[in-house]
């Protein structure tokens, strides 16, 4: 050390920082001893499934083929609110996801291993404003739609792009599910009208004012209107479809102005009669080949598996129920997806923000799949032969 004394004075940064670099390769105890670990499941910072994250809406270099995307947006709800946690919650229940250990049995593939799929952080919605926050969820989601796609692997592309191009498609993390209105008022600059699989307990097309009494223009616009809106903003084709409704209503009339918005109605009784794989083929009928956004609320499920949610209905669907509802689904041209209404406050041990995640992961499959997987299932054999 008393060499360093001599040293010309400018030198010494350099010859210093070459020094530490060495020596931490050479003598660093960890490294020497256990070498680079991956994260664990409960080690590392919070991103999706622990893709790689990177805040895109500031990055422009970055590019991909599906992005992550948390709308942490909540200030529209008319009962419980608490859905800004949503995206936290849901990227906290995929931490036993990864892409390496992303192959899934049922769906016998791995949605991380056919395209570059990122976690791109959250939208800072504002939280005092609603109509400066719906248009910066708007411009946001703009800015990710408008980035080329990377391109790195077999992507399976959305088929009927407006403008001829290929977009990136996203997985947004919600949020209350107003952030619906803007997502549908900015793919509809790429691809036009599209048709919605709208996965809920309730229906979603009150006509605008209904929750609020029209007290101001601005409260129009609620997780309970936006598809009233969307409609009338013709965002929307007439061939969208609901499944899992449950709500009660103030009458039947406004079944016809659901029906005028659009939409079928697959209530969540219709499972009993017509068991899962009819309701695959009623919502794949209505749908055909357009372009279809798929929106999926957590109060689908049944509170006792999602009780984590604003408006929670009971007697909904199971988890496994719908994530084979959903594998049904593949092969239909996706332009985008989100997940909404977790509401983590009315959590117990995670179980919401853990099914959540698992049917986010399903919606990237749907991403980046045909068709729905083809599994045998062997015969199980008869108890009785045992005897
Ligand atoms: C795709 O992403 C990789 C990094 O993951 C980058 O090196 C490459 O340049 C990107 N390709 C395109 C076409 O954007
Ligand atoms: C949707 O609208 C088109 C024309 O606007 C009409 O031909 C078609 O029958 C409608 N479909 C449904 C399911 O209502
Ligand atoms: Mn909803």
């Amino acid at each position: 050390m008393m060499m360093m004394r001599y040293l010309p004075l400018a030198l010494i940064p350099a010859v210093c920082a070459q020094q530490h670099t060495f020596e931490a390769q050479q003598q660093e105890p960890w490294t020497a001893k256990y070498g680079t670990q991956t994260d664990l499941g409960y080690t590392g910072p919070l991103s999706y499934s622990h893709l790689p994250y990177t805040r895109c809406l500031d990055d422009i270099s970055t590019t991909f083929d599906i992005a992550v995307l948390g709308m942490p947006f909540d200030t529209a709800t008319s009962y419980r609110p608490g859905a800004r946690f949503g995206p936290y919650a849901i990227r906290s229940g995929s931490r036993r996801q990864s892409p390496a250990g992303g192959y899934a049995l049922n769906w016998m593939t791995n949605p991380y291993s056919h395209a570059k799929v990122i976690d791109c952080g959250d939208v800072p919605v504002n939280p005092y404003d609603n109509a400066l926050a719906i248009d910066q969820m708007e411009t946001a989601y703009t800015t990710l739609l408008s980035r080329p796609v990377n391109g790195s692997a077999s992507t399976r592309t959305a088929k009927l792009a407006h403008d001829g191009a290929e977009h990136p498609r996203i997985l947004t993390l919600g949020g209350d599910h107003t952030i619906v209105l803007p997502i549908l008022r900015s793919l509809h600059q790429v691809y036009g009208p599209i048709s919605v699989i709208h996965f809920d307990a309730h229906i979603d097309t009150w006509p605008a004012g209904a929750l609020s009494g029209v007290l101001t223009e601005q409260s129009k616009v609620t997780h309970g209107t936006f598809f009233t809106l969307a409609f009338e903003e013709g965002l929307m084709s007439n061939t969208s479809i609901h499944a899992g409704i449950r709500n009660k209503l103030h009458g039947p009339e406004l079944i016809e102005h659901d029906e005028e918005v659009g939409f079928e109605l697959i209530l969540a009784d219709d499972i009993d009669d017509l068991g899962t794989d009819e309701i695959v083929k009623h919502i794949r009928q209505r749908i055909g080949d357009s372009p279809v956004y798929l929106s999926f609320d957590i109060d689908t499920i049944d509170p006792g598996q999602a009780p984590a949610t604003g408006t929670p209905e009971p007697a909904g669907w199971t988890g496994r129920e719908t994530k084979r509802i959903l594998r049904g689904l593949a092969g239909l041209n996706f332009v985008g997806a989100d997940i909404v209404e977790v509401a983590p406050a009315y959590d117990n041990a995670d179980i919401t923000g853990i099914l959540a995640a698992g049917l986010a992961d399903d919606f990237l499959t749907l991403f980046v799949t045909d068709e729905p997987p083809k599994r045998q299932v062997k015969q199980k054999r008869a108890l009785k032969d045992d005897l």
